[in-house]
C-alpha cells in the first residue's frame, strides 16, 4: 500500500488542501488578538469576600498561616512570620493582562499590629517578579491602597495577585500571632488605548506567505496564498533552500475572497515550477516567507511513516524498542 491517496489528484481536491492551510494559517494568526476585545472600565477582578476565601491561596516559606472568612473580608491569621518576606503569601489566580494596558488595582486592609505587608502583582512562575507592587505600612485603621500602572512587559495570560505576609525587611521580630485582613480586592482596566494598539500591529504582522506543508509532487497544481490584501500584485520567487537560489519568479494575484476562511487573499501559481527539493516562497513588498516544503515524488510517504509511528508509539502493553521510539 502506497498512501491510499489516489495516484492523480482532482484539481478541486489540491485546492481545499491549500485552503485548509490557509485556514489553520489564519486561525492561528487570529488567535494572536485578544479574544474579546478590552475597554476601558473592564472589571477584572471584584473580590467582596461577602461568604467565603473567593478562591485564595496560601504559600509558604517557612512561615506558618492560615485564611478563612470573617465578618465578609479575607482574615489571615499569622502564627509565625519565618525568616523571609514570603515565608507566608496568600494569592489569587484567575485574570490576565495586556502589554500596553493601564490598570487601577486597589484593597482595603488592616492588620490588629503595625506592620509592613507587600502586595504585588505579579509572574507566576520563573523569577516571581512583579509587574506592580510595593512595600506597605499597615495597622488596625483599615486603609484602601489605589494604584494606577501600566503593564509594560508581555502580556500575561495567567498572572498572580499576592500578598506577601512573612518577615519583612524592617521587621527586627517575628511581632507573635496577629491577623492580616484584605477586603474589596478591584482590578479595573483604566485605559486599553494602547493595548488595542498592539494588538492591531500584532493582527497586521502576523501574514504569511501558506503553501502546502506536506509537500507537492512534481506535477501538482502549487498555490502560494497570503492573507490580506497589502501583497496584491507582489512578487515572489521559489527558493532552494539548500543554496539559497532563486530558481522561479511569479506575480501574486489582486486580492479576492477566500470562500473557505472568508478572509481576502492573494494567489500566486508555481505549478509550473517541477523541480525536486525543498524550498521556500519569498514574497517581496510587502517582505514574507512561506514555511519550508518538499517537491517530489512521493510528498505523502513522510507523513504516512510519523503517521504509522506514532500509531505503533500509542500501542499500549508492547514495548518500543529503539528502532522506532
Ligand atoms: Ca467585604
Amino acid at each position: 500500500m502506497r498512501t491510499g491517496i489516489p495516484e492523480r489528484r482532482q484539481p478541486v481536491r489540491k485546492y481545499s488542501l491549500a485552503s485548509m492551510v490557509l485556514s489553520a494559517a489564519i486561525a492561528m494568526s487570529l488567535s494572536l488578538a485578544p479574544v474579546l476585545a478590552a475597554e476601558d472600565g473592564d472589571v477584572l477582578v471584584d473580590l467582596t469576600f461577602d461568604k467565603d476565601t473567593e478562591n485564595f491561596m496560601i504559600y509558604t516559606e517557612g512561615g506558618t498561616c492560615d485564611i478563612s472568612n470573617t465578618e465578609g473580608r479575607l482574615d489571615i491569621k499569622i502564627t509565625s512570620c519565618g525568616q523571609l518576606d514570603y515565608a507566608n503569601q496568600v494569592y489569587y489566580d484567575g485574570f490576565g493582562l495586556e502589554k500596553g494596558a493601564v490598570y487601577t488595582y486597589s484593597f482595603d486592609v488592616s492588620s490588629d499590629v503595625e506592620r509592613q505587608i507587600e502586595y504585588r502583582i505579579q509572574l507566576n512562575g520563573g523569577d516571581y517578579r512583579a509587574y506592580v507592587g510595593d512595600f506597605i505600612d499597615i495597622g488596625p485603621d483599615e486603609e484602601r491602597f489605589i494604584v494606577d500602572w501600566t503593564m509594560e512587559e508581555e502580556s500575561d495570560p495567567a498572572p498572580r495577585i499576592a500578598f506577601n505576609l512573612g518577615l519583612m525587611p524592617d521587621m527586627e521580630a517575628d511581632p507573635g500571632e496577629h491577623h492580616v485582613y484584605i477586603d474589596n480586592i478591584s482590578l479595573v482596566l483604566k485605559d486599553a488605548s494602547g493595548a488595542e494598539e498592539e494588538s492591531a500591529e500584532e493582527e497586521e504582522a502576523s501574514p504569511e506567505a501558506a503553501v502546502n506543508q506536506t509537500g507537492y509532487r512534481p506535477d501538482d497544481g502549487k498555490t502560494v496564498f497570503v492573507q490580506g490584501e497589502d501583497a496584491s500584485g507582489a512578487e515572489f520567487s521559489i527558493v532552494d533552500v539548500e543554496s539559497g537560489t532563486e530558481l522561479f519568479e511569479g506575480v501574486l494575484s489582486e486580492a479576492v475572497r477566500d470562500e473557505a476562511s472568508g478572509e481576502m487573499v492573494c494567489r500566486g501559481d508555481f505549478s509550473d515550477f517541477d523541480m525536486e527539493g525543498e524550498f521556500k516562497v519569498l514574497v517581496r513588498d510587502p517582505e514574507l516567507e512561506s514555511p519550508l516544503f518538499r517537491i517530489d515524488e512521493h510528498p505523502y510517504d513522510e507523513l504516512y511513516r510519523a503517521l504509522i509511528r506514532m500509531l505503533c508509539l500509542q500501542r499500549c502493553g508492547t514495548e518500543s524498542d529503539e528502532e522506532i521510539a
